[in-house]
């Protein structure tokens, strides 16, 4: 209650289900897409009943585009209490095939981004002594795909690495740091749709977004480092 999240990547999948979750659990939002599209989202939650939300388009590869929505997001409601990193994006192909500007690319989407809301929220976390800081990993961060999935492994690793020592480093200030990490979710990643009739046996947004909730509203004293979920048809190799 009165509480104040940031999502990135709320326009479609995940992010989207965690900001109709947080809405109604009474969660002040502040969602962002770099498309559009992240205003539908916000209407569609308007929709239901739930006014208090910003919607903004930027890329959460861009220092001045974050800034700008933490900034206004303080402005608008006063404080920020939960940070989801959700943004991401991923590219499967042998690592021959990888060009330098797909790499680039999704480190730029799956860690910079991370790395500049992370760096954003944090004076104002640390001023109001509390805050959780949440990132979307994924269950390949301690496991490897066996084809194709080099370039996103690595950078769910990255990620994993930095929240880890972002914890560590913020924990003093009553500050929460960790990731959450699926395994295969039905939604529109890697250009497919949410719904296929081949991801029957996945997990749901509504999972994912579950088991963020969770995480997030966790009392202050208790800290969850990492969640790991995954459909249980998914196998990994280990
Ligand atoms: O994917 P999708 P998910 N700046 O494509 C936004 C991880 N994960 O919900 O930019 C700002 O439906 C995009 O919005 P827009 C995955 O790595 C997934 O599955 O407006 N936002 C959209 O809202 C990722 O970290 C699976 O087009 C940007 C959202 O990101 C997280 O789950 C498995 C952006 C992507 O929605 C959510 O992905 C796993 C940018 N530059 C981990 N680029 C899985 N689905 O199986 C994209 O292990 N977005």
């Amino acid at each position: 209650k009165d509480q104040v999240a940031i999502i990135t990547g709320a326009s479609r999948g995940i992010g989207k289900e965690v900001a109709i979750q947080l809405a109604e659990q009474g969660v002040k939002l502040a969602i962002l897409g770099s498309s559009d599209e992240v205003h539908a989202t916000k209407e569609e939650i308007n929709s239901k009943g739930y006014s208090d939300i910003l919607s903004f388009t930027a890329d959460v590869t861009s220092e001045n585009e974050v800034d700008h929505v933490v900034h206004a997001t303080k402005n608008a409601f006063g404080r920020i209490d939960i940070l989801i990193n959700n943004a991401g994006i991923g590219k499967f192909k042998p690592v021959e095939e990888v060009t330098v500007e797909e790499w680039r690319k999704t480190y730029e989407v799956n860690v910079q981004g991370v790395f500049l809301a992370t760096k954003a929220v944090l004076p104002q976390m640390k001023k109001q002594k509390f805050g959780t800081i949440l990132t979307v990993a994924s269950d390949v961060s301690r496991y490897t795909i066996p084809e194709g999935g080099s370039l996103y492994t690595s950078t769910k690793y990255a990620v994993q690495g930095f929240m880890g020592s972002v914890a560590q480093e913020v924990r003093s200030y009553g500050i929460r740091a960790g990731t959450v990490n699926p395994g295969m979710v039905d939604t529109y990643f890697a250009d497919s749709s949410q719904g296929d009739a081949e991801k029957e046996k996945w997990l749901k947004v509504q999972d994912v977004a579950e088991a963020i909730l969770y995480m997030a509203g966790a009392p202050k004293h208790m800290m969850i480092d990492e969640l790991h979920l995954h459909p249980i048809i998914q196998e990994y190799p280990r």
